[in-house]
């Protein structure tokens, strides 16, 4: 027996997630942001208040509350009875479909924590994410846009010694079948026995776009995520006759919480889920099930706004578009209204927390070309220059942050947390913004070295490492290029070892046979022989993206 094998699982730790000062948590606890209450409480309530009003639909798939309530405590026991219990990871890679949210919740009532990867990750994250964890279980669909899930895990379950189950949703093969785990209740019932999960505990762990060598985790408690969700709810004029497009991936931040899937259910409303992210499918469901609330991300948004033009389908009941994760163009921002008949709402957030939003009422102008303000009173700002210093009013600086719902350090990353916020447990976001008189942010820039692709963010070190990999590669730097409808691509410059000349396209090959997830794979490759340097002998990736924007080649 190696001695991986013979490692057992160490249960998740609060104490590897920095927390709130007492000052502070007492104080948001007084005055009611942080309630009390659990994910898992939150659909029971609705479950109870409003039963058969419908909660989830795909397709043909439509679950009340009632139903999707019972499903989520029938996982409950089919979990408990494979062993997932209290304090253990499970890493869930879904696509968007109801089953999704009957893991997320039958894990919230569990105490158990999903790791929200997403449909698009591969190998490489997936083993980090699961080694990093310690995750007990990988949950996955079997196929997905062609993909083989189930050939994925049997790669991680191989190098994972420690990963105990893999549960399929479909043909499970030999997996268990998430099917064989909706349990009807027995003689002596777990539900009835279940510790309550604690609310300042870590609820959900979301995965950072990152800067650094690899992802990090960001542990948010259910207190603060329902916080956040409940201002996005207000900010957002949810109710229970909302009907919530969700074509983003469900796992991520933005569809999840900022008001997201999450935000519906706390006020009892719908969300109809696609898969599928084209336009036409998108307007089609928004007449069929008179959708009245979608969220996109910018390049798909000019993709609504070309189909819009002459489109046969009625989009009438869709009142409000948010927009965001990456910068939405002011140019693209003017055509919502008089395109899609519906006011658009910019929405600038991040999974470590801080959402702003556009307010409904605020003016054309804020709307278009602002990035919104904090949802929250209690959402401290402040715009730094280099040494940490607040910029005069209207000037250009990084953008800092703490609050109720703004994590106060990533999982078990103490030397990136030391970097990554201030001594006074401010984060620091690595986007450059400018913020105005009236209080609105506008993202102008970013000082961290990550890459927007549409909204996929790309840390450089990250792929840089990859590539690093492959024997023919000296040296590496992955920098942003501007690109039409992506917002951002990326261009990998690369210097090779004398002798051994290398194709870009066997680069790119090297990379996905790795296992690195699709968007990260470099959009264009060039190979040079040196790189510009800084003054203090750094890699200049200003210098680098400079020539990408003055040579403007095709890639
Ligand atoms: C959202 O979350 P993440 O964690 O994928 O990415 C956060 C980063 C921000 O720091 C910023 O660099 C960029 O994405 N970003 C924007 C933006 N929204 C996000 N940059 C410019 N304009 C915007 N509107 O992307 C996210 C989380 C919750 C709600 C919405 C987006």
């Amino acid at each position: 027996m190696t001695v991986v094998e013979q490692a057992s699982l160490t249960k998740f730790d609060e104490r590897d997630c920095p927390k709130w000062p007492q000052a502070r948590a007492d104080y948001y606890r007084q005055v009611g942001y942080w309630q009390g209450i659990t994910l898992g409480e939150v659909l029971k309530k609705q479950a109870q208040q409003l039963p058969h009003h419908e909660a989830l639909i795909i397709g043909q798939d439509r679950w009340t509350y009632q139903v999707f309530d019972q499903k989520v405590d029938q996982l409950v026991r089919g979990f408990h009875q494979l062993g997932i219990q209290d304090r253990d990871v499970v890493v869930v890679q879904l696509p968007n479909i109801n089953e999704f949210f009957a893991v997320c919740f039958a894990l919230f009532r569990l105490g158990a924590i999903p790791v929200m990867a997403l449909p698009a990750h591969r190998r490489i994250e997936i083993r980090y994410f699961c080694q990093f964890t310690q995750a007990k279980a990988y949950i996955i669909a079997d196929k997905y846009f062609g993909f083989d899930y189930c050939q994925l895990a049997r790669e991680i379950k191989a190098e994972v010694a420690l990963l105990k189950h893999v549960i399929v949703i479909g043909d499970s093969q030999e997996f268990t079948a998430l099917s064989d785990l909706y349990l009807e209740p027995e003689k002596n019932d777990i539900l009835a026995v279940l510790t309550r999960p604690n609310p300042s505990h870590t609820a959900l762990l979301q995965v950072s776009g990152g800067t650094t060598g690899m992802p990090k985790f960001i542990p948010r408690t259910h207190d603060d995520y329902l916080y956040s969700v409940k201002v996005s709810t207000e900010v957002c004029a949810l109710s229970s006759h909302s009907i919530y497009l969700c074509s983003l991936p469900v796992a991520h931040n933005f569809s999840l919480s900022s008001p997201g899937t999450l935000g519906v259910f706390y006020v009892g409303g719908k969300v109809v889920l696609t898969k599928d992210t084209s336009p036409e499918t998108a307007f089609s469901l928004i007449e069929q099930e008179q959708v009245t609330i979608a969220a996109l991300v910018p390049p798909t948004t000019l993709l609504w706004l070309d189909a819009a033009k002459n489109t046969a389908y009625d989009l009438s009941s869709l009142q409000v578009l948010q927009v965001g994760g990456a910068k939405f163009s002011a140019e693209a921002a003017k055509q919502v209204k008089p395109v899609l008949g519906c006011q658009l709402q910019q929405v600038f957030g991040m999974a470590e927390g801080l959402v702003n939003y556009t307010l409904l009422t605020d003016s054309e102008d804020i709307c278009i070309h602002t990035q919104g303000k904090p949802m929250s009173p209690a959402d401290e700002i402040r715009v730094v220059d280099e040494e940490d210093n607040p910029v005069l009013p209207g000037e250009v600086g990084q953008l800092q942050t703490r609050g109720p719902y703004t994590i106060c350090g990533y999982y078990k990353a103490p030397q990136h947390n030391a970097k990554a916020f201030t001594a006074d447990g401010f984060y620091c976001t690595g986007d450059e913004v400018k913020l105005t008189e009236s209080g609105y942010l506008m993202v102008v820039g970013r000082i961290k070295d990550q890459i927007n692709r549409g909204g996929e963010k790309i840390a450089a070190e990250e792929v840089e490492n990859q590539l690093l990999a492959h024997p023919a590669v000296h040296d590496v730097a992955l920098v942003a290029m501007p690109d039409e409808i992506l917002g951002e691509a990326s261009c990998a410059f690369v210097i090779c070892h004398p002798d051994q000349p290398i194709k870009a396209m066997v680069l790119k090959r090297f990379l996905r046979e790795r296992g690195l997830a699709g968007y990260k794979i470099p959009d264009r490759i060039e190979f040079v022989n040196t790189f510009p340097k800084t003054a203090v002998g750094k890699v200049n990736k200003k210098a680098l993206r400079n020539c990408l924007i003055k040579t403007a080649i095709n890639y």
